[in-house]
């Protein structure tokens, strides 16, 4: 299976995120994508190569214009206020329900950092904006070579991006890498596609993204966001709206859930993007759902990652991987290569 990979996204190292009530270091680190890349290569899982440039369109049919001007200008804006010596994070947001108002964007970095950020996790830093559009990169060239006919092609993106919404940043995600792919694919001529996200965490900016779209379908399975962040999207009754109303199907699990529960909800996810017929498939790859990951808490085991490649090469779908989430860094690598390997042995 080829890999799309740049070593760009070493740019984007935060430092710290508000985590369990103090500034902790950041677990979205450079050697999570380092360690991947590392076994790709060491168990020859194919080639590697480096992203095209495509440039700011097509991360424009994604996210708003304001929200990427100001991703491209928050660091400079961050050192003019505040220096150099701390990362850009947030700390008061316009809460919905109107007591706080979201239709003025104050002027102040402090306060775009809450108009545009969802949480305190999510350090703006230097590398940012050139890591996040390399990321984008990444993953575009990777639905570029699906769309020449690859069966499989996974875009090794770092910082992730499922998180992301139109106008909104935060669980480490600036741009949402697997939302773009998608959308220049349908740009392409594909008429349907399907958004399979197995990260541990709801994709809430990728369902936003298509929440009202009947052409995209969002599946999602995940940890509940009762117990998970991110708490308040991803529950079993969003459907979809309008023209997208059943397209969106979010199966939430439990803490504590293991293969046979995890095995049960994805064959049910399968189902539904078999139902739906789509021309492409595109993977949010997220590894935390790991027994080991430190800040989650499912039980799979590495055994567990080569059954669902087989599972999914079994849609028999051209399928594109965008790397997401994991934070077990020394077992990250071996679980993602083993998921993949698992889908080429069944392609
Ligand atoms: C809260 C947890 C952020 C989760 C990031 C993630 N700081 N998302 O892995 O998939
Ligand atoms: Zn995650």
């Amino acid at each position: 299976m080829l890999t799309i990979y740049s070593d760009d996204h070493r740019l984007h190292h935060g430092r710290g995120e508000l985590m369990d009530g103090v500034i902790m270091p950041v677990v979205e680190t450079p050697a999570r994508a380092d360690q991947v890349l590392a076994r790709v290569r060491a168990a020859a899982l194919g080639p590697v190569a480096p992203p095209v440039a495509f440039g700011r369109a097509p991360l424009a049919r994604v996210h708003d214009g304001g929200y990427l001007d100001f991703l491209e200008g928050a660091w400079a804006d961050w050192i003019a206020t505040h220096g150099p010596d701390t990362d850009g994070l947030p700390m008061t947001w316009p809460v919905v329900g109107g007591a706080l108002r979201r239709d003025r964007l104050p002027e102040s970095i402090d306060g775009k950092l809450g108009y545009y950020g969802f949480d305190a996790g999510t350090p703006v830093t230097a590398g940012t904006w050139k890591a996040s559009t390399a990321a984008a990169d990444v993953a575009l060239t990777g639905a570029a070579r699906v769309t020449d006919g690859a069966r499989g092609v996974f875009s090794l993106c770092r910082p992730p991006g499922h998180h992301a919404a139109a106008d909104l940043f935060g669980g480490y995600c600036f741009l949402n890498n697997a939302a773009i792919a998608a959308q220049w694919l349908c740009d392409q001529g594909a008429a349907r596609v399907a958004i399979l996200d197995v990260d541990y965490h709801h994709g809430n900016g990728t369902q936003a993204i298509f929440y009202d779209r009947a052409d995209v379908l969002f599946v999602s399975l995940h940890a509940d966001p009762s117990q998970e962040f991110p708490y308040f999207l991803g529950y079993a009754d969003e459907t979809g709206r309008g023209d997208g109303d059943g397209f969106t199907l979010n199966l939430p699990l439990r803490w504590g859930t293991d293969w046979s529960g995890y095995g049960a909800a994805l064959d049910r996810a399968l189902a539904r993007i078999d139902g739906f017929g789509p021309d492409v498939l595109v993977v949010s790859l997220g590894l935390d759902t790991f027994e080991r990951d430190p800040i989650s808490r499912f039980r799979l085991r590495s055994s567990d990652y080569p059954v669902m490649g087989d599972r999914l090469a079994r849609l028999r779908r051209p399928t594109l991987f965008v790397f997401e989430g994991g934070y077990a860094v020394d077992a990250l690598g071996e679980n993602t290569v083993l998921l993949l390997a698992g889908f080429e042995a069944a392609a």
